[in-house]
């Protein structure tokens, strides 16, 4: 299976450089406007979104014409292969509409159910996280080569530095609210950056020490949590995987502590 998977993770990094790219060029100065909202008023959709979401599929699909899609903004398409691609094309669409430099083109390859290849590519300055299942997680700058990832964890839960986010809807917000309240008494700090794709990369690559949310959906999570687990991260929910309830992603040195935390302070 490795050169098919080999394989996947290409045709990922290729689709995901491209939409990076178009969405670089298509943004234009200021404020960028919602086209549509979706769970909530404040849960917006762009029309270069949906662009590079298209650019995409086309992208992927033209090598792989039997696969299965999967895509935030436009739903399910059902392949005979068994590959299933779970995309994002602007995670962290907020930022990507305030002109805030945190966005990302998020792109898993799922064979038989388990994400095997991913890639993250943050839209603003290039950087590319890449992953293969069981081969690990690399990032790469500019031209250089790609370093392997391996996770950081603090001394201690104490010195944690925390990335979440909050959901679209308000009442689930308002609750994970008080549950940040409550978690912000045992670690350094937090940071709500507005990428769950690129808070686990950031996980990864030790420029946050650990990363709890509620509300992620597949796309979100395919390629962060490929890239955050082959950096040496672990990731759970309320049972052993991380899912729409909750993702909850640290280094082993404090993950089961930190669990522990998140969920007496009641996500
Ligand atoms: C976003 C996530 C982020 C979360 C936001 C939103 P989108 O995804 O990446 O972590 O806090 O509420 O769900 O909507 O920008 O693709």
């Amino acid at each position: 299976m490795t050169a098919q998977v080999d394989e996947l993770a290409r045709i990922a990094l290729t689709a995901a450089r491209a939409a990076a790219a178009y969405i670089r060029a298509a943004r234009p100065a200021g404020r960028v406007a919602a086209a549509q909202t979706k769970s909530s008023p404040t849960d917006p959709v762009t029309l270069i979104d949906q662009a590079a979401e298209k650019l995409i599929r086309e992208s992927i699909g033209a090598e792989r014409p039997h696969d299965g899609f999967l895509g935030e903004e436009g739903g399910g398409t059902a392949g005979s292969s068994g590959v299933v691609w779970v995309v994002d094309p602007i995670d962290g669409t907020v930022n990507f509409m305030y002109g805030i430099g945190a966005y990302a083109v998020s792109i898993g390859a799922e064979i038989d159910g388990t994400v095997e290849a991913g890639c993250i590519v943050n839209a603003v300055t290039g950087e590319e996280y890449t992953a293969v299942r069981g081969a690990g997680a690399f990032a790469r700058t500019g031209d250089g080569a790609p370093a392997r990832l391996a996770a950081h964890s603090p001394p201690s839960l104490s010195h944690a530095l925390v990335g979440t986010g909050f959901n679209y809807v308000v009442d689930i917000r308002l609750h994970q609210a008080r549950a940040v309240t409550a978690l912000l008494a045992h670690v350094r700090d937090i940071r709500r950056n507005g990428s769950a794709a690129l808070d686990l990369c950031a996980v990864a690559e030790g420029r946050l020490d650990a990363y709890v949310e509620q509300g992620l959906k597949p796309w979100d999570l395919a390629a962060g949590g490929l890239i955050a687990r082959e950096s040496g991260v672990r990731l759970a929910g309320l049972g052993a995987d991380p899912d729409e309830r909750l993702t909850i992603a640290a280094p082993e040195p404090i993950a089961e502590e930190f669990f522990r935390l998140v969920r007496t302070c009641g996500f």
